[in-house]
């Protein structure tokens, strides 16, 4: 992509000069200044007080070590990082990820997006991420609880109900968070809603661990009747992943109607012709901790094929990449173009290389991005900071009442921006332009901070 604005120009070049080493990252810069280009030139007011020269500097980004013993006794050493990018608009607020590809350049990159998904779902949420570069695949359950409160015992002074508040993202479900919220109470002697994904036992909220798959349907269901008269109903789906998000956007997608005949994980795919059976899935991949390739061993419809980008390759209505970064080549868009797809929603955090968007637009494809399409998972996370700031507890309906009308107006203020922008249902610029308003609007009026 090349910026036109010489004044976009500039910002971009000073990212890439603070940060050459960081590739995901400046991809994330550089989508969000293309998508301001036409605002810019419109409205430079709204750049003014060095918006985004302060936008692309995190307010704050710690590093931090994670000493633990594993089951042979061995000591092992982990990074840990909390990047806090951005507070406009209310508390830090981000998930945690644990994989053994995170690096700073990852970690920035998520914060960044984070900042403007929450300014998307309208609630008071500023924008954090963290993690770190521990890989919890083949761990002991002792193992991934003390890894979680070595990483708490530096975390906790970070962090807070009205400072920062984690949730889980790849590698931290429902079981890190209380390892890692249960090492905060005590280290803090204080119970408070300083995470969100805790159990519902524990002050978590209804709905939040299947919000981001469901709120991803919600999202697609939306887009497709809005901008192509259509539904999930009756297409074929391909959702990669098979972890949270993919789980519920299985769960939710044939709630509608719709046929997932694919998912994966990090070593290969299964192509299911009768469409996946979801408890079979949740049962190798949640309770057994198993690898897919179990899942074609048991269903004999099923085929597994090693390697996960492959998935790729079969033929679909709609695709939604619910793994991780860049999982949609410029490739894998073209794979998919030839094979009929006519829409994509990213559930994994920017899905697609800058190549494979830019080649799905020009292609006509009907796409959302990850900013838009998955803000429903911190979204309900807000819902819970909520509850628990009131000291109250929602119904399921309640909580899904509100998801449905937070996704509903995501679309609607990102179609409202690309149409304002001149390009109508670039979901793209509408997107990226309506949150990055909010940030601004709020930045300039606190003055230079
Ligand atoms: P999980 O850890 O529950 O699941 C991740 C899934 O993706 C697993 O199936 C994993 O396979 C697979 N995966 C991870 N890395 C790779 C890789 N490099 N190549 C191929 N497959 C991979 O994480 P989530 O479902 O929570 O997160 C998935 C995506 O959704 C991420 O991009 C995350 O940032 C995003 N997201 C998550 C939200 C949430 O609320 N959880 C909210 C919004 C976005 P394996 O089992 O082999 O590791
Ligand atoms: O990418 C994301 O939006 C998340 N991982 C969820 C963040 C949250 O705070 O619920």
């Amino acid at each position: 992509m090349h910026l036109k604005n010489s004044y976009l120009s500039e910002v971009y070049s000073i990212a890439k000069q603070k940060d050459p080493n960081k590739p995901e990252f400046l991809q994330s810069v550089l989508e969000m200044l293309t998508a301001l280009e036409p605002v810019i030139e419109k409205h430079p007011g709204l750049c003014k007080k060095g918006v985004l020269e302060r936008l692309i500097e995190p307010e704050r980004f710690v590093q931090f070590r994670v000493a633990w013993v594993d089951r042979n006794g061995d000591v092992q050493v982990n990074r840990g990082y909390r990047i806090q990018f951005n507070s406009a608009l209310g508390p830090y607020k981000g998930g945690l990820r644990f994989h053994r590809t995170v690096t700073p350049s990852v970690i920035k990159f998520l914060g960044f997006e984070q900042t403007f998904k929450n300014s998307l779902t309208g609630l008071p949420l500023g924008g954090a991420k963290g993690g770190s570069d521990f890989d919890p695949h083949g761990k002991t359950e002792t193992e991934v609880m003390l890894f979680c409160q070595s990483f708490m015992s530096e975390l906790f002074r970070h962090i807070g109900a009205s400072t920062d508040v984690p949730a889980g993202d790849i590698g931290v479900g429902n079981r890190e968070i209380g390892f890692l919220f249960g090492q905060y109470c005590r280290l803090r002697n204080i119970s408070e809603g300083a995470m969100t994904g805790k159990g519902i036992f524990a002050g978590g909220s209804l709905l939040r661990t299947e919000a981001t798959g469901y709120g991803l349907c919600y999202m697609a269901e939306e887009t497709l009747q809005q901008l192509c008269g259509q539904s999930l109903a009756g297409k074929t789906l391909v959702i990669s992943g098979s972890g949270n998000v993919a789980v519920y956007a299985i769960k939710k997608a044939q709630e509608f109607g719709a046929r997932v005949v694919a998912a994966s994980d990090s070593d290969g795919y299964i192509f299911d012709e009768e469409g996946i059976d979801l408890e079979l899935l949740r049962q190798i991949k949640e309770t057994e901790r198993a690898r897919i390739s179990e899942y074609a061993v048991r269903k004999p419809s099923a085929v597994y094929t090693e390697g996960s980008e492959g998935i790729w390759s079969i033929p679909c209505h709609v695709a939604m990449p619910c793994a991780t970064q860049n999982e949609i080549t410029l490739e894998a868009a073209e794979m998919l173009v030839r094979n009929g797809v006519t829409a994509l929603f990213e559930g994994s955090n920017m899905s697609c290389t800058l190549n494979a968007v830019r080649y799905l637009q020009q292609e006509g494809i009907t796409y959302v991005p990850a900013k838009a399409a998955n803000a429903g998972g911190v979204a309900v996370s807000g819902l819970e900071m909520s509850q628990n700031a009131g000291h109250s507890s929602w119904s399921y309906e309640k909580v899904d009442r509100i998801l449905k009308t937070i996704m509903k107006n995501i679309f609607a203020q990102s179609y409202e921006m690309s149409a304002q922008y001149g390009s109508p249902g670039n979901l793209l610029m509408g997107a990226n332009v309506a949150g990055f308003v909010k940030v601004s609007n709020a930045m300039r009026w606190q003055g230079v901070v």
